[in-house]
């Protein structure tokens, strides 16, 4: 037997102990163990039940991924399910923490599953791009009903157990699962009950057999928002097979689909999005033994979108906040809207009635800077210019106490001369949220010249305890992601004067899976926050500055590269836009062509990957996989094409290189030719994958 399962008896209850740190993996080793763990004890006459249970932190958590494109060693999940369900004697999954894909897969092959009451369970496959290619597409539905059922596999989000009691996918809510789980079991002994296998229960599969139209309404909701994925119409179709196929055959169906999407790029995008999210939280260049400064209270100074859904993020995660602002009227009506906010959030049901109340509590409205005295962090989220950042860091410098971490929030600006105003250097950061703060996950921790590794360890543990995905990066005109949001920017500006329209050029990036194009996204935004950023560096771009004299700034004025109906968000094509453009060119004396679908794509993304490869030489961020998250998680980068370092290795270097040459050329443009790493990494026929070596701290 493996070390990763152990074999116990209670009295005549057989105990299969999982234990494959961290969150118990259907390793080899794990499958292979329990495998034989199931078989020894169902022929051990000594035993009457057996229970499968985990050690740790979780029930097992599903596949190890890792293993996904790697040669197959037996026994299959399949394999080991159908041992269980062969086996005589009645197994029961006891569950704690997660129970997720192919863990909740095993847990379906067993007779009965009992859950503690903060256990989830869920078939999270399809966010991997994959399918449950355990029997969970057949065995859930047959738990559950094929409606719910497509539901919680087409999203992949898991319930908790009293919503899995509700739904039969578990037999009993247990103070504590293993102590529970033989108590199941002796009850189970003394009611004599009979056996149950989900394989051969298709009572919940009668309705939706009679009508079929129930099902379709549900699978084409639960499919509806899917944008180019090929996972959920998968996921969709194999639940449809209980309907109509026999059990086995569906199941080796199923099989063929999960083989055939776990090879497909997308999936392959999936799983290196999920690595690569929890690589990017570890740490770069921090001493084994550094620890985080403790942090009982945040203090936000600014209580406008940006503090107040920081402060938002804070008081979710139950920690005091002391929001500072100028003046009564700002603070009353920030948290106003704090308020609002909760209170819708509570009124759709996703927090409950008396959570808005408690976490106004956690907030402390204050006037003045010297409220941040109390603070053992501090973040600034003021008006984005030097001057006044300065300001506001001299008055933080005097009044917050010693030892106090002291963030900026801004997107842009250096923060090396931000900490230059305070005698205290070594502990000012930047942690740049993105807007919704509280609702967007990713912050970039920006690391400045003197910042001391206690203080950025402070603000990533910080950071990942309210729920959010900090990356470290380094200091630089928009750190990672603006800066390279500003090369697309200018490349679209570029893109229009060629002969592109703002609906083309959107058009083709909504394709590709932005939920956004750029330009929508410019008119959502706001144009004049660019424009005036443009004046203040001394920067013309025609076009889009043309736009803005004429008085489009976007959705606020009803018309910016689109134009809107009256209370509608919808972008509608404007030809005076076009118009615009023309005008413009034929000014600068530039003929305007029709420009291919190909071209618009190419000139988009590929001069943002040549920048990430600049981020990478200049060491601003550490790995491609952080910039990777970056673009995930902040610029709504299709998760299947995951992220743009990522994109760029499926592409190939090579390619990615000679398009840059050519336009570099056709444009008489230098700025798009390929930076050295990216030339050196295609001339070795490597990958930026290959880069992914750093030594990190968790
Ligand atoms: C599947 O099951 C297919 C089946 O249908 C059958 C096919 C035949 N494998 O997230 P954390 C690592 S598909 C390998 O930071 P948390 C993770 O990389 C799978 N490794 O912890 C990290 O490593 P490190 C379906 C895994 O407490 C460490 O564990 N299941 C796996 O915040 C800690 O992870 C899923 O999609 C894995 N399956 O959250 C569930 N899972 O320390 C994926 C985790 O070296 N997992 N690791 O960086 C999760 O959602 C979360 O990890 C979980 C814990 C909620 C369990």
């Amino acid at each position: 037997m493996s070390d990763a399962v152990k074999l116990a008896l209670v009295d005549y209850c057989a105990l299969i102990i999982i234990d494959a740190p961290p969150v118990n993996a259907l390793s080899v080793a794990v499958r292979r163990g329990i495998f034989e763990s199931v078989q020894a004890a169902n022929a051990d006459a000594a035993v009457r039940t057996i229970v499968m249970t985990c050690a740790g932190r979780t029930f097992i958590a599903g596949a190890d991924i890792t293993e996904f494109g790697k040669p197959p060693q037996p026994p299959a999940l399949n394999e080991v399910i159908t041992a269980i369900e062969s086996c005589s004697k009645p197994v029961i999954a006891a569950i704690h923490g997660t129970a997720l894909g192919g863990g909740l897969e095993l847990a379906l092959g067993c007779h009965f599953r009992v859950a503690v009451k903060d256990a989830k369970l869920g078939l999270p496959e399809v966010k991997l791009g994959l399918l449950p290619g355990a029997g969970g597409t057949q065995r859930l539905p047959r738990a559950v009903g094929p409606e719910f059922g497509v539901r919680m596999i087409v999203t992949g989000e898991p319930i908790g157990a009293p919503e899995a009691l509700d739904h039969g996918l578990i037999d009993e809510i247990v103070e504590s699962q293993a102590d529970g789980a033989i108590a199941f079991a002796r009850k189970l002994v003394a009611e004599q009950r009979p056996l149950l296998l989900l394989r051969n229960d298709d009572s919940k599969l009668v309705a939706a057999k009679a009508d079929r139209s129930l099902f379709a309404a549900a699978a084409a909701a639960a499919t509806k928002k899917n944008r180019g994925l090929n996972a959920p119409l998968a996921c969709a179709e194999a639940v449809s097979w209980t309907l109509d196929t026999p059990f086995d055959e569906a199941l080796k169906k199923e099989r063929e689909a999960f083989l055939k999407l776990v090879a497909d790029d997308q999936a392959k995008a999936q799983r290196h999005a999920f690595f690569a999210e929890r690589e990017a939280v570890k740490v770069r260049d921090v001493a084994d033994g550094v620890k985080p400064r403790p942090v009982g209270r945040v203090a936000i100074i600014g209580a406008g979108t940006m503090g107040g859904g920081i402060a938002m993020s804070f008081a979710n995660a139950g920690i005091p906040v002391t929001l500072i602002e100028t003046g009564e009227e700002q603070l009353t009506r920030g948290l106003g809207t704090m308020r609002k906010n909760w209170d819708a959030t509570a009124a759709r049901g996703g927090i409950p009635a008396d959570e808005p109340a408690k976490r106004m509590a956690l907030i402390d409205g204050k006037v003045g800077l010297e409220n941040v005295r109390d603070a053992d962090l501090v973040i600034e989220a003021v008006f984005e210019t030097m001057a006044i950042k300065k300001a506001v860091f001299t008055a933080i410098d005097a009044n917050a106490r010693p030892g106090a971490v002291l963030a900026t929030n801004t997107s842009y600006l250096d923060i090396n001369e931000i900490a230059a105003v305070t005698r205290r250097p070594q502990d000012v950061l930047g942690m740049h949220f993105f807007s919704p703060a509280n609702i967007m996950k990713l912050c970039e921790v920006v690391r400045a010249k003197q910042t001391a590794p206690d203080a950025l360890l402070t603000a990533t543990t910080l950071a990942k305890r309210i729920g959010k995905t900090p990356v470290v990066v380094g200091v630089c005109h928009g750190f990672v992601g603006n800066r390279m949001l500003a090369v697309r920017g200018l490349q679209g500006e570029a893109l229009l004067k060629s002969g592109a329209l703002p609906e083309e050029v959107d058009a083709v990036l909504t394709r590709f899976g932005f939920s956004m194009g750029p330009f929508a996204m410019g008119d959502l935004a706001g144009l004049d926050i660019g424009w005036r950023s443009r004046q203040d560096r001394g920067i013309r771009w025609d076009i889009a500055d043309a736009i803005c004299e004429a008085g489009r700034l976007g959705q606020k004025t009803s018309k910016g590269y689109y134009r809107y109906e009256p209370g509608s968000r919808a972008p509608i094509p404007d030809p005076k836009v076009e118009q615009l453009i023309d005008a413009t060119c034929k000014r600068l004396g530039l003929t305007r062509r029709t420009i291919g679908d190909q071209e618009i794509l190419e000139r988009m993304i590929y001069p943002m990957i040549n920048e990430g490869a600049r981020i990478l030489e200049e060491k601003i961020a550490a790995r491609p996989g952080d910039i990777d998250v970056i673009w995930l998680y902040g610029y709504g980068w299709p998760i299947h094409r995951g992220g743009p370092m990522f994109y760029a290795d499926l592409v190939g270097l090579r390619t990615i290189v000679e398009r840059l040459e050519f336009y570099a050329r056709s444009l008489n443009e230098p700025a798009l030719k390929p930076t050295a790493l990216l030339g050196r990494l295609a001339d070795e026929g490597a990958t930026f994958a290959s880069l992914n070596t750093e030594k990190t701290r968790g």
